[in-house]
């Protein structure tokens, strides 16, 4: 019988990758090139449509991407949230700009300009439902979750399985606390965790259906309740911008950031191992546990070292990304 291999779309994606020294030099030189033609103003809006790119975007149109479509997140009085000293980069922190700029949010875009394609989505009002083995399943709206937890500012390192890195101060509170509210019964072994789905706010969600929407993702309880485990409702001492995964995110520095699911609507207790985006779309590339391990291969990228967004300085991968002391315990050799 004959045997046909069907290239996903996000194979293809993947294969297709621009090498990051190409992709820079491009835009390096895109960069020169309108600045040269921007001395006059006439020309550098004819340049922009003649070379059928934009200009370059500057901090605030970054940063204040898809606002202008959407309520402020409210809660600003608390953040700055108290910074937690236990927590240091061991390495120069990444500009909000550079965090802002170079990001992944598939609902939106496969490209990494996710801040372009944010305007529709509406991160208030929002509710995260906690529900499944629990004996207090509870719904929590953005105020319950910026004024009955304890928020803390943590500068934690970051790690894409696409080899970029970036260190940022996440504000936000730890899973476990949530978990302790809602008291987990003895037989949840799992926690689920799922993204909104609402295709009219996410181009990439509306138009491919080859992916398994909504975007999921899944810890054992005991990384659950590990003391690293964050629920990120701000980044650089303010709420979410919308590219990071407004208003609540996980974070989990000692894993890949695919694990790191953006945009909360529901945690789920469970009994057996839930499944996850990423190890259903691609199960060959994208396990479960996916911790930080230079010695585990993936067939799109060698893990061996990593570059940090906007320097591109080049680290060797650490082991849990460092994180060895806090998580190093959860997996037995
Ligand atoms: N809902 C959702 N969460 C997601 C993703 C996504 O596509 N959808 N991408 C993940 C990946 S691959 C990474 S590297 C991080 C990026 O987080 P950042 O944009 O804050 O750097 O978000 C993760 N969380
Ligand atoms: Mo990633």
């Amino acid at each position: 019988m004959m045997q046909y291999h069907i290239r996903r779309p996000w194979q293809l994606h993947e294969s297709r990758h621009t090498p990051e020294s190409v992709w820079n030099n491009r835009r390096q030189h895109r960069r020169e090139f309108l600045q040269s033609v921007g001395r006059s103003a006439a020309a550098a809006g004819l340049a922009g449509s003649l070379i059928g790119c934009r200009e370059p975007a500057t901090e605030e149109e970054i940063l204040s991407a898809g606002s202008e479509t959407t309520a402020p997140l409210p809660g600003a009085e608390h953040f700055p949230a108290p910074r937690n000293p236990m927590f240091e980069y061991g390495r120069e922190e990444t500009s909000r700009r550079d965090a802002a700029e170079y990001s992944n949010f598939y609902e939106f875009t496969t490209s990494k300009e996710v801040w372009r394609y944010i305007g529709d989505f509406q991160p208030v009002p929002w509710a995260v439902t906690v529900d499944g083995l629990c004996r207090n399943p509870q719904t929590f709206d953005l105020d319950d979750l910026y004024r009955n937890f304890t928020l803390e500012e943590r500068d934690y390192r970051f790690r894409c399985v696409e080899t970029w890195a970036m260190c940022v101060p996440w504000t936000g509170f730890t899973l476990r606390e949530l978990l302790q509210k809602v008291d987990p019964l003895p037989d949840a072994n799992y926690v689920a965790f799922e993204t909104f789905d609402r295709p009219e706010e996410a181009p990439t969600r509306r138009k491919s259906t080859e992916f398994p929407w909504p975007y999921r993702e899944g810890l054992s309880l005991e990384e659950a309740r590990n003391e690293l485990t964050l629920l990120a409702t701000g980044v650089f001492g303010q709420p979410l911008p919308k590219q990071h995964g407004a208003p609540v995110r996980l974070v989990l520095p000692w894993k890949y950031g695919f694990k790191s699911i953006k945009s909360i609507v529901r945690i789920t207790l469970t009994k057996e191992r839930p499944p996850t985006f990423w190890n259903e779309a691609w199960p060959d590339a994208y396990g479960f546990i996916a911790n930080v391990e230079p010695d585990i291969p993936h067939p799109s990228w060698p893990q061996t070292s990593e570059w940090m967004l906007g320097t591109r300085e080049r680290h060797e991968t650490v082991r849990f990304n460092g994180y060895g002391e806090f998580v190093g315990h959860l997996y037995p050799a």
